[in-house]
């Protein structure tokens, strides 16, 4: 078993915590010191950053929201001044004002170790040739998995997204054996791979695949797995924790998450309660080494659930669960919360449909009405009407047993679906809610 740090990624738990209290001491400290907007907040909440004596006591903490960062936009959040900070990342959202993230020196440092421990963990390192297809620029995917990659020693192949036709043609010349991309934009490239006649499984030396960026559900991993002869990991992050930080490890049975750099809860989104091990709910994070933009209690809006049972790695630092999509993403469609996950999950477990989807949600006199358009896969296609209605019943029956609603299921022609390079939109929401 291979560890980038072994004395950091295997210490034990009791020791972790202490290091978090140390840490957390620290961290409120100097956000109060160093950042007017903590200082106010701390203060209007009545806490004092002496009153933070034991990781207990981090339920005392305001909590941090994205709307923060976009209140105080661009920068009235950070802790240090212009000369400090060595890059920024943006990240626009789909309202208001984007985020601005700064990173000093030690920040882009962290940000290196965290993912140079994550690659480790699934075997990518110095012998490997590393296609980053994540865009590079104002998104943190590519610049971000670059300096991990090239930081564990990878030789790294800088395409970013796009031109498909010859992100395929260099991943045979140069031999790629590992490519980080979205999900939605391997699916896409396995495509283009088809249809010039490339197999990636024979014709390619790719091996391994770093997706993330987008929720995406193991009957698709299974999917990507089974049609392209490589082993699919997860990557997790968020722009405003610095990017991509965290993967799952070779046993691919959650994300760990770097307790000496980042401490994690799940709180119940409507009351902010703290919820136990194994319970779905709000992912908040606190980070524990950044100094451009430190977050207290940030509510990061993905829905997950902590697992803290040691890993058959043997890392003790606690993993999350697969993220299906942020409490945002759901939808409510009659009165019935529906993520987008679930209709993949559903969608992903019939061989006749293939990977592309589209959720269309209208609201027709006063009536919520979902749509599921899908294509069928090339095995499974069919120009007679009667296998066509068969599958469409056959999915609307699997979508409803699941759902709980009513699913009116439309098989469309192949690369109808808009394809994506990043992160694939799923849902239309026509309804204007
Ligand atoms: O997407 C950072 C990143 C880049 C992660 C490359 C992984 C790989 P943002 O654009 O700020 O940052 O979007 C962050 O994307 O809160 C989740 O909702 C979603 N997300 C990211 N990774 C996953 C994943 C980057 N593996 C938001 N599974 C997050 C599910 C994910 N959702």
């Amino acid at each position: 078993m291979e560890y980038w740090n072994p004395l950091v990624e295997r210490m034990p738990v009791e020791e972790l915590k202490m290091l978090q209290e140390k840490k957390l001491k620290n961290l409120v400290e100097y956000v109060y010191q160093h950042s007017h907007f903590y200082n106010k907040r701390f203060d209007d909440a009545g806490v004092k950053p002496e009153d933070i004596r034991k990781l207990d006591d981090l339920k005392k903490l305001p909590f941090t929201y994205k709307s923060d960062l976009r209140d105080t936009y661009p920068m009235g959040m950070f802790c240090v001044s212009n000369e400090r900070l060595v890059r920024f990342h943006v990240s626009s959202g789909t309202t208001g004002k984007p985020t601005v993230v700064g990173y000093t020196h030690n920040d882009i440092n962290e940000w290196n170790t965290s993912l140079a421990r994550a690659l480790t963990s699934i075997g990518v390192g110095r012998e490997d040739i590393i296609q980053v297809s994540y865009g590079y620029g104002l998104f943190t995917g590519g610049l971000g998995l670059h300096y991990g990659a090239e930081e564990v020693g990878s030789t790294v192949l800088p395409t970013s997204s796009g031109n498909t036709e010859k992100q395929l043609e260099m991943m045979q010349d140069l031999n790629t054996s590992v490519i980080a991309c979205t999900p939605s934009y391997f699916l896409f490239m396995n495509e283009v791979a088809n249809q010039v006649g490339l197999s990636i499984r024979n014709d390619t030396k790719l091996r391994t695949g770093i997706f993330g960026a987008e929720p995406w559900s193991e009957e698709m991993r299974a999917r990507i797995e089974e049609a392209t002869g490589i082993k699919a990991y997860d990557v997790y992050g968020t722009s405003e924790l610095s990017g991509p930080l965290f993967t799952e490890c070779q046993y691919q049975d959650g994300i760990h998450i770097w307790a000496d750099q980042f401490l994690i809860e799940v709180i119940d989104p409507e009351t902010g309660e703290q919820l136990g091990d194994g319970e779905s709910g709000e992912l908040v994070i606190t980070t524990l080494a950044k100094e451009a933009l430190p977050l207290i209690r940030y509510r990061i809006g993905d829905i997950t659930v902590i697992n803290k049972q040691p890993c058959s790695c043997g890392r003790t630092h606690p993993r999350i669960m697969r993220v299906f999509g942020r409490a945002d993403d759901m939808l409510i469609v009659r009165g019935i919360n529906v993520f987008p996950g679930q209709v993949e999950s559903v969608l992903m477990n019939i061989p006749q449909v293939g990977e592309h989807f589209m959720i269309i949600v209208d609201r027709i006199n006063e009536l919520d009405i979902m749509k599921v358009q899908i294509e069928m896969t090339d095995e499974a296609f069919s120009d007679k009407i009667n296998d066509i209605i068969s599958l469409e019943k056959k999915v609307a029956d699997s979508l409803k047993s699941v759902l709980n609603i009513a699913v009116k299921v439309e098989l469309v022609e192949k690369g109808t679906i808009p394809r994506s390079m990043g992160k694939a939109k799923k849902v239309i929401d026509n309804r204007k809610l």
